[in-house]
Order: structure tokens, then C-alpha cells, then sequence
């Protein structure tokens, strides 16, 4: 099995990660700020929890997958200092408690540890090319989030993805973890999904 099949196979559970009512708002302009400001808080407590799974996925990573999975666990971290800034720019309090949607998501990630290292590299890819299909669909969008579109569909982003997808077809390749690679990948689609969701119903986060 390919990352590739994954896509094919999965079409529909795919599409509702990557498509929402959300990234049409974005890109006609019509998104409630409330909206926008549960996702961009929800989203830094995600890259949190990203992080720190990442770290711990690099050091049980195969020597040719280190050097991707470095500059993964690097820009996660620059990642969040660009949250901090944007969120001081909005006035919006990092401060508050992961949505329940968000911790969901926290949890099935630290359960990679405890899966074959091509099921776990899986969802790293699957998880940053759902945002990089997500955003594109918000193209061209408006100009207020010019810069939000631009970080996931910037043509440097696109490349790390294919990188991405890459080391999770080599770690595939062997074929002892199709199974676990399969259900982490419908496991990202449901969690961008929910993610989505989430953010377009702008629960309240205190
Ligand atoms: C929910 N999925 C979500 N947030 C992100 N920042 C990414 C994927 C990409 O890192």
C-alpha cells in the first residue's frame, strides 16, 4: 500500500477533512471572527500537542526518516512562536482550555508510540496534507488571511509534504502495517473533520 491508495481509497472520509463550510468563509470573506478565533487558539494547542509527539517519534525513527522528522519537530516549534505572535496581534488569550475536539486529538496522537513507526508516519503525513489541501481550498481567499493560506499552500510547504509522503511510502513499503497505517489515516481524516467543526460552531474557549 501507497499514501496515495490511502487518498484514493478513502476519497469521501477525505474530502470532509478537507473541505468545510469553514475554508469556503475563508475564502469569501463571510467567516464569524468568533470562528476564526476558536480555530487559531484551538489550532496552537494542536501544534502543542504536535510537537511534543513529534519529538518523541523522531527518536524511535529510522535513520533515513531523522532528518525529515527534525526539520518536522523544527518548524512545528517556529509554528508556535508565529501562534504566539498572531494571537498578541488579535488580543486573543492562548491561555485557555483545549476543547475537548482538540484533547481528542492531543490523546490519539500520543497513541504513536505505541504503533508501527509507518502507521505513526501515516498520520504525520496525513495530518500535514490535510492542512495542506484544506487551505487550498480557501484560495485565493480574502486578504485579511492572506498570510493563514499562504503558510499551508506556500510551494516550500507542498514540497515538505511530498517529502512527507515519501518517508511514509518507504516505511510502508514492507507491508507489515497496512492495516494500522489504514485506520490512523481514517483516524486523521475524522479528527480534521471534527477539527472543522469545531472551530465553525466558535465554541466558546475560556
Ligand atoms: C488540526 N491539522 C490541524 N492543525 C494543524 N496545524 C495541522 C493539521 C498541520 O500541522
Amino acid at each position: 500500500m501507497k499514501p496515495a491508495d490511502l487518498l484514493m481509497q478513502h476519497e469521501a472520509a477525505w474530502r470532509t477533512a478537507t473541505r468545510h463550510p469553514f475554508l469556503d468563509s475563508v475564502r469569501d470573506g463571510t467567516l464569524a471572527p468568533q470562528s476564526f478565533a476558536t480555530w487559531l487558539v484551538q489550532d496552537y494547542h494542536f501544534v502543542g500537542y504536535e510537537f511534543a509527539v513529534q519529538v518523541h517519534l523522531l527518536l524511535s525513527a529510522p535513520r533515513s526518516a531523522q532528518n525529515l522528522l527534525i526539520r518536522n519537530v523544527a518548524a512545528l516549534e517556529a509554528e508556535l512562536t508565529w501562534f504566539e505572535a498572531q494571537a498578541k496581534e488579535l488580543k486573543l488569550s492562548l491561555s485557555t482550555s483545549p476543547h475537548p475536539v482538540t484533547a481528542a486529538y492531543g490523546a490519539f496522537m500520543r497513541t504513536f508510540e505505541e504503533l508501527p513507526f509507518a502507521a505513526a508516519m501515516t498520520a504525520t503525513w496525513a495530518i500535514e496534507r490535510a492542512y495542506l489541501e484544506a487551505w487550498q481550498n480557501a484560495l485565493p481567499g480574502q486578504p485579511m488571511y492572506r498570510e493563514y493560506i499562504e503558510r499551508w499552500t506556500n510551494p516550500g510547504f507542498a514540497s515538505f509534504v511530498g517529502e512527507l509522503e515519501q518517508a511514509t511510502a518507504l516505511a510502508l513499503e514492507s507491508g507489515g502495517a497496512d492495516k494500522e497505517a489504514e485506520a490512523a489515516f481514517l483516524e486523521v481524516a475524522e479528527l480534521e473533520h471534527k477539527f472543522w467543526d469545531m472551530a465553525w460552531s466558535g465554541a466558546a474557549h475560556r
